[in-house]
């Protein structure tokens, strides 16, 4: 892990008295103070225990991050549909863009629990948040790093690492995003380069991106990544408006018209729909940890609520139907965790597949939007105000349904993987 990442995160350590508190303090201990119930720290399995110093100070440091400087504004960016792009100076200083890169790059070179750690604290806060640090490193640096040029490399990583240069993504298609081997989006030789026409669709960051990664068709129909900077000739985005789904994260059209894109920008060890796949995979692996996250945040949210809560002269906590609905949460929160670190464990060993990687987003993800919902439901009408994080999650979580291979996708590429046959449709 980068040095200066340790060192700044001992460093924020020693300054806060709630975290030096809990460094110093052994865990045989105070076993009882580690609550599974109500602080951010639902661990039913004690998963805690399987972690590393490290990763937990990863984790608390992400943790109290979001707590103090998302948490107080998230609701309003929600309501105003805004990303709080002040926060990006603080996200780069803890070392969450491309943190799983090398250190070589200017990158946190963290181990992939960590990163899952730091995606699931970044998701307990808002989706919106953990797509931006998703879209910066699995889906734009993580291309540079792995289909680029060592100057690209040297030019992008360290930049887009301090949140200096930001990226996005283009690969859905209006007319192709479950199926992105259509794709229209082409690319053809010219004498100083390539003369890049299409258009995509919701594209994260897309309007306030320095470079974008562009799939598109060439000669034969093979697909290559471009790197298109911001100002090109040609290049022009529109931002969705009206979504009523991770508000507080910009969602973008892009259109390219006869732009010249130099020789220097192609990804030129990117060829065929495998390379954007591999960005997926790693961007759907940090959503399955994510997605914890937000379902853990309505988890306890209702708990908290439903101790409180009086009515028919009891706390709805001690109503049975009440207890059902949180012994169900837990449940599934604690499988997906313990699925998560496995997973993790087995990105680290290189041993993972990405039919592993759809079972995790593909069931972590329905059982964040069935915790918000669940949860939205226990705080009754109080639920559906901005008051309270339940309605923002779920609405949040209906996009993060939908994005980075739908549900029905992922059970098809399991279904696939099962079976031996393909059931696209093709
Ligand atoms: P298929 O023939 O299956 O595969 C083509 C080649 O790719 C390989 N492969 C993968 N490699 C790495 N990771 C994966 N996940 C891979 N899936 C497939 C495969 O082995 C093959 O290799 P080779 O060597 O034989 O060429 O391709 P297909 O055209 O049949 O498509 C399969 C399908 C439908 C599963 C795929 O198209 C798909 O996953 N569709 C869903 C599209 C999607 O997820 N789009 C996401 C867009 S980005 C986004 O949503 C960002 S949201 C960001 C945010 O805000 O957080
Ligand atoms: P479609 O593919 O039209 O699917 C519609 C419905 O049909 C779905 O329920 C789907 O599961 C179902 N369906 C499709 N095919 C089949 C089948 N064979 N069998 C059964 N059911 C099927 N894309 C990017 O490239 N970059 C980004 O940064 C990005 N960010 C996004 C941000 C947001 C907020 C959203 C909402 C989307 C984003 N996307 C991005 C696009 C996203 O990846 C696509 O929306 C997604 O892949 C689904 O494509 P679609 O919306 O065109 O739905």
């Amino acid at each position: 892990m980068l040095k200066s990442f340790r060192l700044l995160i001992r460093q924020r350590i020693l300054r806060n008295p709630v975290l030096r508190k809990r460094n110093e303090s052994d865990r045989d201990k105070y076993p009882s103070k580690r609550s599974d119930m109500t602080t951010g720290e639902t661990d039913f399995y004690r998963i805690d225990d399987l972690l590393t110093d490290e990763e937990r100070l990863v984790r608390q440091t992400v943790r109290q991050f979001v707590r103090d400087k998302l948490e107080p504004v998230i609701a309003e960016c929600f309501e105003e549909d805004r990303f709080p792009m002040d926060l990006i100076p603080g996200l780069a200083e803890l070392g969450v863009f491309g943190a799983n890169l090398p250190e070589e790059y200017g990158c946190a070179g963290m181990n992939n629990v960590g990163y899952g750690l730091v995606m699931q604290e970044l998701e307990a806060g808002d989706s919106g948040l953990r797509s931006f640090v998703s879209v910066q490193g699995a889906l734009c640096m993580y291309p540079i790093f792995t289909f680029g040029t060592e100057a690209q490399k040297r030019r992008w990583l360290p930049e887009m690492a301090r949140g200096r240069a930001i990226g996005c993504f283009g690969l859905t298609e209006p007319n192709f995003g479950s199926n992105p081997a259509g794709m229209v989006t082409r690319a053809e030789r010219v004498k100083d380069g390539w003369l890049l026409n299409g258009a995509k669709a919701w594209i994260t960051n897309g309007s306030i991106a320095d470079v974008t990664v562009v799939w598109a068709k060439t000669k034969d129909d093979d697909i290559c990544g471009f790197l298109v900077e911001k100002g090109t000739r040609g290049f022009t985005t529109r931002d969705v408006k009206h979504k009523l789904s991770l508000r507080a994260s910009i969602t973008s059209e892009l259109a390219f018209q006869d732009c010249l894109i130099p020789e220097e920008n192609i990804l030129l060890s990117s060829g065929g729909l495998k390379s954007p796949l591999m960005c997926l995979t790693q961007a759907r692996y940090g959503i399955a940890w994510g997605a914890v996250g937000a379902a853990r945040a309505c988890y306890e949210a209702a708990v908290e609520y439903s101790k409180q809560r009086v009515q028919f002269g009891h706390p709805i906590a001690a109503f049975q139907l009440t207890q059902e609905k949180l012994v169900n949460m837990l449940t599934e929160i604690t499988k997906a965790q313990l699925v998560c670190w496995r997973l993790g464990k087995m990105k680290d060993a290189g041993t993972y597949r990405p039919q592993q990687v759809s079972m995790a987003k593909m069931n972590n993800v329905a059982m964040a939007l069935d915790c918000a919902r669940t949860a939205r439901n226990i705080l009754g009408a109080n639920g559906v105000t901005a008051e309270y994080s339940l309605m923002r999650h779920m609405c949040n979580l209906e996009s993060v349904y939908t994005y980075e291979g739908t549900n029905e996708i992922h059970k098809l590429i399991l279904g696939q993987h099962i079976t031996g046959f393909s059931a696209f449709g093709e």
